[in-house]
């Protein structure tokens, strides 16, 4: 089934079939990039969830590897929830979220050297419960460190009447864990399901990071997907500094410009010293059509976050993704008007790359997935303001396929644009997924046209002076035979 849906991407990381969701463990072990993530091998629905696991030499082509973790009899038996990967003294150990009967605990356990076989504790979970005195919504997820000789821990949490939490723990040993008390604590009273930037009444999947040198200040980063009465929200971050056992927030904001297309973030440092991300792209189609799918969910490209000029999380594709690029197409370079669109037909999946210069009021469209007449076409925008250097990225996705039951919610943002009105834009489209980068903002979408011939691109200026300064596109590899 999974194989002939046309909107199955092509050259993202994908489970044979059934259900994905968030990234977990991800880890680079002697050289191999391993790529743990939430599933349901048996149907795309999100039941009995267990942890898929992938390798990858080059973070962009991928070998399925046995399942890692199968829900059993126990705190696990109702799923194994996501969590992250440790090396404890030289022993691959995973701290996950056991659920069972609508509760989730900490649970451990320890894998082979390949990581391949993975054995639970017997005395899991290691938390026998939340923190006494607090009121919590829930309590799961995991980010684990070692600082100054002990582990440390956040999990994921809401206070009730208060918002989101991430909850700090320490150990000694992984095993046994003291509650040391929230590191940061969100605000539910304030912002609404349409506020990019609310943090909602639960964080889920928190991750915390270094990105400027040691002493940077403004330079931590704390990540939370934003979560509230039982819907999936915004992947979010908070710049700051974390010091002793407190976070102090400097910088706020949505991750992704998409919201709860790439959710449940989560990051890692490879041997080249980067800090790569992935997340999990939902399904914009609903439910009936899912199932006869058979397939649900799709893993991001691998992203390298850095810290941008503007004190702000800077999101780009990984290097390692051009690999897959193939037959180069020219984008001639120059003015851009309604009169000189720049058209090419790419097809399905592929990259496009420009480098643009906006005149202020300017605006200029990138139009992917358009059938010839037009009927179907999913359009992104970056626009500058007329009065002022501020930038912007949107997604239109109001013709982006004829079917009706399809999500179609707009999206967009602020782009911080160079000093001249410079825009570095960057498109991929593998299929249904969508992934857009301009100047470090990040926004990902789905889109599922129905036509086989909505394959057309174009670049174009709708308002305004623009031009292209240089741009590229190219066909991208299938990573799967
Ligand atoms: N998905 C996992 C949870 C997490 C949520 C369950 C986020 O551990 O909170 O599959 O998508």
């Amino acid at each position: 089934l999974a194989a002939h849906d046309p909107q199955r991407p092509r050259f993202h990381f994908l489970p044979p079939a059934g259900w994905l969701n968030d990234p977990n463990g991800l880890t680079q072990w002697n050289g191999t990039y391993h790529l743990f993530y939430q599933h349901n091998p048996h149907a795309p629905v999100h039941e009995r969830i267990h942890w898929g696991h992938a390798t990858s030499a080059d973070l962009v082509t991928w070998a399925h590897e046995p399942t890692a973790l199968t829900p059993s009899a126990g705190p696990d038996e109702d799923g194994c929830w996501s969590g992250v990967l440790v090396d404890d003294g030289g022993t691959p150990t995973i701290v996950y979220s056991g659920h069972r009967g609508g509760r989730e605990l900490p649970c451990v356990a320890t894998g082979s050297a390949d990581l391949r076989t993975w054995r639970k504790l017997p005395d899991n979970p290691v938390i026998a419960g939340p923190p006494d005195g607090l009121d919590l919504t829930a309590f799961r997820d995991h980010c684990v460190w070692r600082e100054g000789g002990r582990w440390r821990q956040l999990i994921g949490s809401g206070i009730r009447g208060v918002g989101g939490a991430a909850l700090l723990y320490e150990s000694a040993d992984l095993r046994r864990w003291e509650y040391v008390g929230p590191l940061l604590t969100g605000d539910v009273t304030h912002g609404s399901t349409d506020d990019l930037s609310w943090s909602g009444s639960m964080w889920e999947c928190v991750d915390l990071f270094r990105l400027g040198p040691d002493g940077a200040a403004g330079a931590d980063v704390l990540v939370a997907s934003a979560w509230h009465e039982g819907a999936t929200h915004y992947p979010l971050y908070w710049t700051g500094d974390y010091r002793g056992d407190r976070f102090q927030p400097v910088h706020q904001g949505p991750l992704d410009l998409g919201g709860r297309y790439f959710y449940a973030p989560q990051s890692f440092r490879d041997e080249h010293d980067r800090r790569i991300m992935f997340g999990w792209l939902q399904e914009g189609r609903d439910e009936s059509t899912v199932a006869a799918a058979g397939w649900s969910g799709v893993m991001s490209l691998p992203r390298v976050v850095t810290l941008g000029a503007d004190g702000r999380p800077a999101l780009a594709p990984a290097a390692e993704v051009t690999m897959l690029r193939t037959d180069p197409v020219t984008v001639a370079a120059g003015p851009l008007g309604d009169a000189d669109p720049r058209r090419l037909w790419l097809g399905d999946q592929f990259d496009v790359e420009a480098r643009l210069v906006l005149d202020p009021g300017a605006a200029v469209d990138l139009v992917v997935r358009a059938t010839e007449d037009g009927a179907e076409r999913t359009v992104v925008t970056v626009s500058r303001a007329a009065d002022g250097p501020g930038g912007r990225i949107a997604v239109d996705r109001a013709a982006g396929s004829l079917d009706p039951s399809v999500d179609a919610t707009p999206r967009g943002g602020p782009v911080p644009l160079g000093p001249g009105g410079e825009v570095d834009l960057r498109v991929i489209v593998d299929h249904s997924a969508v992934e857009i980068f301009a100047n470090g903002r990040a926004l990902t979408t789905r889109v599922y046209p129905t036509r086989p011939d909505a394959g057309g691109v174009e670049l174009r200026g709708r308002a305004g002076g623009s031009r292209v300064e240089r741009a590229g596109a190219w066909r991208m590899t299938d990573i799967w035979a």
